[in-house]
């Protein structure tokens, strides 16, 4: 390809009079659309002033410049002489002066969304194309981001390397670089970690693969928030949840040092509306926190970057108040609620002091805190290579009966912990050969003390991760763990997420095959749904990001998942440079997955069982509640507590599918369990699923002491 030559200012030397620097066209701009919707802004009256890449004689009219523009893969930016028809083609790399001038019309890419957002839906008009064995979607002006199985140079058109795509084995995907006239052959290794991206230089290419909804479920766009969800809960609200509130820390998407305040953005995803709110009134940044949810709904809020801090969020009046500090500074600790009502957390030396973070315990009625001499870290710790800082992080907490707390990893051990009197510690089985931070851990089947744990990497960044995965089995406190292996996840997974659906599967997003903090390098793209009756994964639709270092998932009350998060870029205060942050790897966004069993065999959306009324919605545990349907096919129910999630932690979600059910025509008169340890105090979501397996939207039911 031939390099043309830079040709120097637009007409700085023909200026008459005077012009004005300006940031916003000072008149009415009109909008120029290509064939394809690619979308170009027209000022009048204005000039950019500094080098072009090409300067067109002869060019009759300012749209017909913008056509030039368009057809010239390097423009995003052109200026129309109308004196003497020369149509200037200028890109992003030089900087370029934006002034009042009559003499001149300027002209700007302006799609929906900048160069470089990550998509999820060709935003233009796709062609297509059939090469030798299958037929190809092109969407132009789109970037396949990840590496490439084979570059071929001298190419000479998007539908020559489509053809080329078609007769290499394995491409699924390519991209056609419109510049430099290469073709990228992507491999089906590489495929699972390819990001579509807004680039006009290129056009990609991918098999016209039908999405199978009934068998791998289906994503929404992507929905773009005001700040990074690197931690998220649902807010409990009756008679179903209808919002999320998500945090970063004190800055939308940077963090460091301990700011006293928080970004918050609430997002409703019954109605899509979307608000930031700053909280700052608790004094505490909350960025790398333990949360748990109180039996009374309240969400408590610890450490973090203001390392002692704690805050309470109350569902009926939308505030935070500040409460009591940790006995010990704490971040990245995780904390669970306990089946008294109480909540625990231990560990948590990436903030405060390091080492020695035994556990602790905040009771809700006396709002203070108490240390528990006996709860040791130490037989906990994973052996990192960073030391101290990490081998205390994000434990896998599950309250048990009895104020027991089980701890399934992500050491090579597990423990019981005791939190009453003083508190005790105990081995409880041996889990794998190799730590497993970040990994994914849910209790699946609370009923049957059910634990299915995969994925992590032996140290918290820099590190292989594992396809491996177990259930672990949990008895009476005090009693062995029994673990079993079951079949390897397809892609290894750090950073992954895990939220367990109503029908006892598990859907673990997002992740890479080596973990590294603030990297979307080799981000697993396709979601695995494990069934732990068949132990069997099976692959799901792509989502369109990379869901890795400080992603969430959240299960919602019409039984999809949100999957959101990723970046948030360290920069020391709220005062620091982000000039080395990697913004391409921030993610302050989130898809919403609708899963297989939301779909009829045909991919038409399946009729849901539908819950028309509860005789009570806040009961004690071992209480006898009466669920009403209107429609008589419901088989099944389940409880899942409404979830809180950060840092592949999620304490608060639970499944305990509901065994004790009386038919009495659409009533069903369901025994709840007895022991707070299993039906944890809070609140849940209750599904009732069909014959079929489709899970109804859920009601919301509080489990009290
Ligand atoms: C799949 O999701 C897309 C994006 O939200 C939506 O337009 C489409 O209707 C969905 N398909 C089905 C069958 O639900
Ligand atoms: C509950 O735990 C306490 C202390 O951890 C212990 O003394 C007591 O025996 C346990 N009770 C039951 C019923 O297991
Ligand atoms: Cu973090």
């Amino acid at each position: 390809m031939v390099r043309l030559n830079t040709i120097k200012a637009t007409a700085v030397l023909l200026h008459i009079g005077v012009s004005t620097a300006i940031t916003a066209c000072p008149g009415a701009e009109t909008v120029y659309t290509s064939t394809e919707g690619v979308r170009y802004a027209i000022c009048p009256d204005t000039d950019y002033q500094g080098a072009s890449l090409q300067i067109i004689p002869g060019v009759a009219s300012t749209t017909a410049c913008a056509a030039r523009c368009e057809a010239d893969a390097r423009c995003a930016k052109g200026v129309f002489d109308t004196q003497t028809g020369d149509c200037h083609i200028k890109d992003n790399a030089v900087a370029l002066a934006w002034v009042t001038n009559g003499r001149f019309d300027v002209i700007r890419l302006n799609n929906n969304f900048p160069e470089g957002t990550n998509i999820a839906y060709c935003p233009f008009s796709q062609t297509s194309y059939t090469a030798v064995s299958a037929t190809y979607k092109i969407c132009p002006g789109t970037d396949y981001k990840g590496a490439s199985a084979q570059m071929v140079q001298g190419v000479a058109s998007v539908t020559a390397c489509a053809q080329l795509c078609g007769s290499t084995s394995g491409c699924k995907k390519a991209v056609y670089d419109n510049v430099a006239q290469v073709c990228h052959i992507k491999d089906t290794y590489n495929s699972a970690t390819l990001i579509w991206a807004m680039n006009k230089r290129f056009d990609s290419i991918t098999v016209d693969a039908k999405i199978n909804f009934a068998t791998q479920g289906n994503w929404t766009d992507i929905i773009r928030l005001p700040v990074i969800p690197v931690a998220a809960y649902v807010v409990p609200q009756f008679p179903e949840p209808t919002r999320m509130l998500v945090f970063s820390s004190w800055g939308d998407d940077t963090f460091g040092g301990a700011a006293g305040y928080t970004q918050f953005a609430d997002y409703n995803f019954k109605t899509g509306a979307v608000s930031q709110r700053t909280v700052a009134n608790t004094k505490h940044d909350m960025f790398c926190p333990g949360i748990s949810s109180l039996a009374d709904g309240r969400i408590l809020i610890t450490g973090g970057s203001n390392a002692e801090a704690t805050s309470l969020y109350n569902p009926s009046t939308n505030l935070f108040v500040r409460g009591p500090d940790m006995k010990i500074a704490r971040g990245y600790q995780t904390s669970t609620t306990l089946s008294n009502g109480k909540v625990f957390t231990i560990g948590g030396s990436y903030s405060g002091e390091r080492g020695g973070k035994n556990g602790e315990v905040y009771d809700p009625a006396t709002n203070t805190w108490t240390l528990l001499s006996g709860a040791l870290v130490e037989p906990i710790l994973t052996t990192d290579n960073e030391g101290i800082w990490r081998e205390d992080n994000h434990g896998w907490l599950f309250g048990w009966k009895n104020g027991s707390v089980f701890h399934a990893g992500p050491s090579i051990k597990q423990h019981w912990y005791g939190t009453i009197g003083t508190g005790s510690v105990a081995e409880a089985g041996m889990r794998d050969g190799d730590d497993a931070m970040c990994g994914i851990n849910v209790m699946y089947d609370a009923t049957a003390g059910k634990i299915f744990t995969a994925g992590g990497s032996p140290d918290y960044t820099n590190s292989d991760a594992t396809q491996r995965a177990h259930i672990t089995t949990i008895g009476n406190p005090g009693t062995p763990s029994t673990v079993e292996r079951v079949p390897d996840m397809t892609f290894p997974r750090g950073f992954a997420n895990a939220a367990v659906l109503p029908d006892g599967t598990t859907l673990v997003t997002g992740g890479q095959r080596r973990s590294l903090v603030f990297t979307d390098t080799d981000g697993i793209l396709t979601p695995e749904l494990f069934n732990p009756v068949t132990k069997t994964w099976t692959q799901m639709a792509p989502e369109a990001v990379a869901r890795n270092y400080h992603s969430v998932s959240l299960l919602l009350p019409d039984a999809t998942v949100w999957s959101g998060g990723g970046g948030l870029c360290y920069v020391g205060s709220p005062t620091g440079s982000d000039a080395k942050c990697d913004k391409s790897v921030d993610h302050a966004d989130g898809q919403i997955f609708s899963p297989p069993y939301l779909f009829n065999p045909d991919g038409t959306m399946a009729t849901r069982p539908v819950i028309s009324a509860l005789s009570a919605t806040s009961v004690k545990v071992g209480a006898t509640i009466t669920v009403t349907m209107s429609n008589n096919d419901a088989t099944t129910f389940s409880l899942i507590r409404i979830g809180s999630a950060t840092h592949s932690i999620n304490s608060d979600q639970r499944r305990v599918p509901l065994t004790d059910i009386t038919a009495n025509g659409a009533a069903h008169i369901i025994q709840l369990p007895t022991d707070g340890g299993v039906l944890i105090p809070g609140h849940y979501y209750l599904f009732a699923l069909s014959s079929n397996g489709v899970p109804s939207v859920a009601r919301t039911l509080q489990a009290t002491l």
